[in-house]
């Protein structure tokens, strides 16, 4: 059977799952939330990346059900979270392009939040900003239906995409991500290109801030490039210096021992 089929069973049989990537405070190094990513292992191929599986969903149209899939998850497992007493964090979800435009996220997620009573404002979308750009109005509509009950966006991979600072302010947004490519050489002294990331993360921290907006800095690998992002005045981060992004169980025992970076 092909790919597509066997990801349509996973997804009826609820075996895909859902890794937790916390995210902490620059300044201070406390817990503050976690973006969810799917993972899905075959039972004959074996672990399959989203970067593989999304796409194909999105050809076949399953990305409305896998969507849905991996936002009730979420939502389900942050009122778990809720109701056993953790302390409050934000649970970020990633919605691509073509999920945006294909399936009315409003409706989706506030039916959601309603099922699971769970407080609006602990959940995160995590957009691109070619998602937003497709059809700007709509796109404006969707979140500002989203925003007023509470619920914070990200923009995903910020800078890598082409919005101006006119498009931006018109979005009720709440965070900016430095996509991992401009991270990356942050603290390299003198390589190729480490002036340039400087000078554009720097950028994004003031374009952020200029509009009152939240930076976190994602794919932060080392303490020197975490020292370099407090220098610039980074709010957030999250990367494989902190943690890799970990199945529940683990991300329970994070939450644990919070507060702290490692
Ligand atoms: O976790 P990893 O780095 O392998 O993810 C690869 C890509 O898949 C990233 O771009 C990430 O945003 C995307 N991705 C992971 N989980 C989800 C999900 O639940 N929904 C969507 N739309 N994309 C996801
Ligand atoms: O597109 P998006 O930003 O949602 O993708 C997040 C992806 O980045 C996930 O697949 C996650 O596993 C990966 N990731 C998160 N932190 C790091 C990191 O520090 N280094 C690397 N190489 N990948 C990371
Ligand atoms: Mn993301
Ligand atoms: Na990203």
């Amino acid at each position: 059977i092909d790919l597509s089929a066997r990801l349509r069973r996973a997804i009826e049989a609820d075996a895909l799952e859902v890794h937790y990537q916390p995210q902490y405070n620059v300044e201070d190094g406390r817990l503050l939330g976690a973006e969810a990513l799917l993972r899905w292992t075959d039972p004959e191929l074996g672990p399959i990346s989203p970067g593989r599986f999304i796409p194909l969903a999105e050809q076949t149209g399953l990305i409305v059900e896998l969507g849905g899939w991996v936002l009730r998850r979420v939502i389900e497992q942050g009122h778990r979270w809720r109701a056993a007493g953790y302390p409050p964090i934000r649970l970020a979800v990633n919605v691509s392009a073509l999920q945006f435009q294909r399936v009315p996220i409003d409706q989706q997620v506030g039916q959601l939040l309603e099922d699971f009573e769970f407080p609006a404002d602990q959940l995160e979308l995590e957009i691109t900003e070619s998602a937003l750009m497709a059809d700007p109005s709509r796109a404006r509509r969707i979140l500002q239906r989203l925003r007023e009950r509470g619920v914070h966006f990200a923009i995903d991979d910020f800078g890598t995409g082409y919005s101006s600072m006119a498009q931006l302010k018109r979005f009720p947004v709440d965070t900016l991500k430095i996509d991992k490519s401009f991270v990356d050489g942050l603290a390299e002294d003198d390589a190729a290109g480490s002036a340039d990331d400087r000078s554009i993360a720097r950028s994004i921290v003031g374009l952020g801030h200029g509009l009152g907006l939240t930076v976190l800095a994602e794919g932060v690998e080392t303490a020197e490039q975490l020292a370099v992002l407090r220098e610039l005045g980074c709010d957030h981060y999250q990367g494989f210096y902190a943690s890799r992004p970990v199945p529940t169980l683990e991300f329970e025992a994070l939450l644990t021992s919070a507060p702290g970076t490692p």
